[in-house]
């Protein structure tokens, strides 16, 4: 039998919670008096809380004392996890639980690799955490995507080695984490934005089931050149 490791990116893949990021985020910097946009908000996916703000001050050209740093972290927490718990299962992304369902029927190995500290309680709250059989997340990990740390750890609890594992992700610096892994790294999301990915999808609903059976039985490889290839 084949078994291949198939790590899942959370925001953006399984769920978009991007939109509850951009609310407490946008709720944080205008009350310091800096502006935030959509557009960047975009600039914050896949990135660490910590960096998050570093970047938000930086743009509003703010500097803070490391106590105002750390309590506005911990309210834009405190209001992002005031969305979150609102969450139920209609905030899984289309085909999402048609995919996890598919490779636990097939006795593959499910991973989640997540930049976020509330990985878990999301999972739970939509009420896929029992489809996962390891976890690894915000505060599994030192260093952040675009460093593969997070995907090699999910690898390695996985007990499959990164040359077997898959990883679906939305974000550029989560595809870059995956190569340099050398593992299967498969966008989800525009091919303009994740062109560095051996293939591309715009979203689950997309991804046949043949092509997951070509995943398991090696049929679909790593590119060796991802700007040379044919992505789906
Ligand atoms: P938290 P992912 C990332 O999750 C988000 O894309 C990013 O916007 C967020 O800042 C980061 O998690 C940290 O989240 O504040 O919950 O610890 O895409 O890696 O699943
Ligand atoms: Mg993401």
């Amino acid at each position: 039998m084949h078994k291949k490791g198939f790590i899942f990116d959370l925001d953006g893949v399984i769920v978009d919670t991007a939109k509850y990021h951009f609310l407490a985020w946008k709720k944080l910097a205008n009350s310091i008096g800096v502006d935030f946009s959509e557009t960047q908000n975009e600039q914050l996916k896949g990135v660490s809380r910590v960096r998050s703000l570093e970047k938000i001050l930086q743009w509003g050209n703010k500097t803070l004392s490391e106590e105002e740093f750390i309590a506005l972290m911990a309210q834009k927490n405190e209001d992002y996890l005031s969305y979150i718990n609102k969450m139920d299962a209609s905030e899984i992304l289309p085909d999402v639980s048609r995919v996890l369902d598919f490779l636990i029927e097939k006795q593959q190995a499910i991973a989640l690799g997540s930049a976020s500290k509330n990985a878990t309680p999301i999972l739970k709250k939509v009420h896929l955490l029992e489809k996962f059989e390891a976890i690894v997340d915000g505060n599994d990990v030192s260093k952040a995507k675009p460093n593969p740390e997070v995907f090699l750890i999910g690898a390695k609890l996985l007990g499959i080695a990164p040359e077997d594992c898959i990883v679906f992700e939305d974000s550029v610096a989560g595809v870059q984490a995956a190569n340099t892994a050398n593992i299967i790294s498969i966008g989800i999301g525009e091919k303009s934005v994740l062109h560095e990915a051996d293939y591309i999808f715009k979203d689950f609903t997309e991804m046949s089931q043949e092509f997951i059976e070509q995943i398991i039985s090696g049929e679909i490889q790593k590119q060796s050149n991802s700007d040379l290839s044919i992505n789906n």
